[in-house]
């Protein structure tokens, strides 16, 4: 049988077959997938294959023997074991990253950071800019700016307010047949906008974070939640962040979609488009065609520590 894992909670999996029926399953032996060494060989999001066995109460579980090609996979380092990672989700079909220009503050060398780590990761991001009813006209004037700066390089801009409902069905209709996450810092209206898009889920992902609270403090585990509209969500209690990324310092401008357009105009193939001479990215720059936020967070992540890729704080 074949089917989607909902939930891991160590050597237990939900899995979830096409025809809506749900199994236990576990896994049989050693299990390693080619090339990663993770703390966790399956993940929520897997695809997998399981043949049903019986339990010494003859209740029906499933042996996990397969799991299919991933997607895409986020990952943290697992805390114990440096070498380690810990896989958090796979196949995910889409991020969708709130913003709000204050209260709180989103800025742009954040929104960035989290775009080049998105598309390391082969997930899409939409941007949800949250709460127009309460800006004033400066306030969404600025919106309509970041809005056009990020639709330009190619991502789709949606402004919303999870409060009154605007644009919500939207939202809706780009769930429709994906699985998706929701990540924007603390107070951006992630809950409030769970809770708009269907009431019911939000008490849900609340009763598994306050389980989390009293349980076991070392470990999180993703769950994936069906909605009501044939779309899936991926909720990740605890885990504030997207993971880590590592990257070549030459590789950091492939994920700047509108600099990667650009690279073989540079004369050099492997410009990093800071001094070197006939630059496409540099002469772009100083005729405005790339915007200078997203420049000043490239040589941000460029220069910067590891400690960039560290995006704490995102999906709490
Ligand atoms: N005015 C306004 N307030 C909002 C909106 N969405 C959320 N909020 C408020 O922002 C605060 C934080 O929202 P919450 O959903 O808890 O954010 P989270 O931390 O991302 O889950 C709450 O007081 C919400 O009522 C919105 O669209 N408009
Ligand atoms: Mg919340
Ligand atoms: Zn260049």
């Amino acid at each position: 049988m074949t089917g989607i894992v909902y939930k891991s909670t160590g050597s237990w999996y939900t899995v979830k077959t096409d025809l809506g029926a749900i199994y236990r399953c576990r896994i049989k032996g050693k299990f390693r997938m080619k090339g990663i060494k993770s703390t966790n060989p399956v993940a929520v999001g897997d695809r997998v294959d399981f043949d049903l066995d019986h339990d010494n109460n003859d209740e029906p579980v499933g042996v996990i023997t397969a799991i299919h090609d991933r997607k895409n996979y986020i990952v943290r380092k697992s805390v114990n074991l440096s070498k380690q990672t810990h896989i958090i989700a796979a196949n995910i079909d889409q991020v969708f990253l709130l913003i709000t220009i204050d209260n709180p503050p989103t800025f742009t060398s954040f929104i960035d950071r989290f775009l080049v780590t998105a598309e390391a990761y082969s997930i899409k991001t939409i941007l949800l800019f949250n709460k127009v009813d309460s800006y004033d006209e400066n306030t969404l004037n600025e919106v309509k700016y970041l809005a056009h700066v990020y639709r330009k390089i190619g991502y789709e801009c949606i402004g919303i307010s999870a409060s009154t409902g605007k644009n919500i069905e939207k939202v809706k209709a780009l769930m429709t047949g994906k699985v998706s996450m929701f990540a924007g810092h603390s107070g951006v209206g992630k809950s409030t906008l769970v809770n708009a898009i269907e009431p019911e889920l939000d008490l849900k992902t609340k009763a598994i974070s306050t389980q989390h609270m009293q349980g076991q403090h070392t470990t999180t585990f993703a769950e994936m939640f069906d909605l009501c509209f044939d779309a899936k969500i991926i909720d990740t209690p605890g885990i504030k962040g997207f993971g880590v990324v590592d990257m070549d310092k030459e590789e950091i401008s492939d994920y700047f979609p509108e600099f990667f357009a650009l690279k073989q105009d540079c004369k050099f193939n492997n410009c990093i488009h800071i001094e070197e001479p006939q630059c496409a990215v540099k002469e772009a720059l100083e005729a405005n065609e790339i915007a200078a936020s997203r420049y000043r967070s490239y040589l941000q992540i460029l220069e910067g520590d590891e400690d960039h890729f560290r995006t704490e704080e995102w999906m709490k």
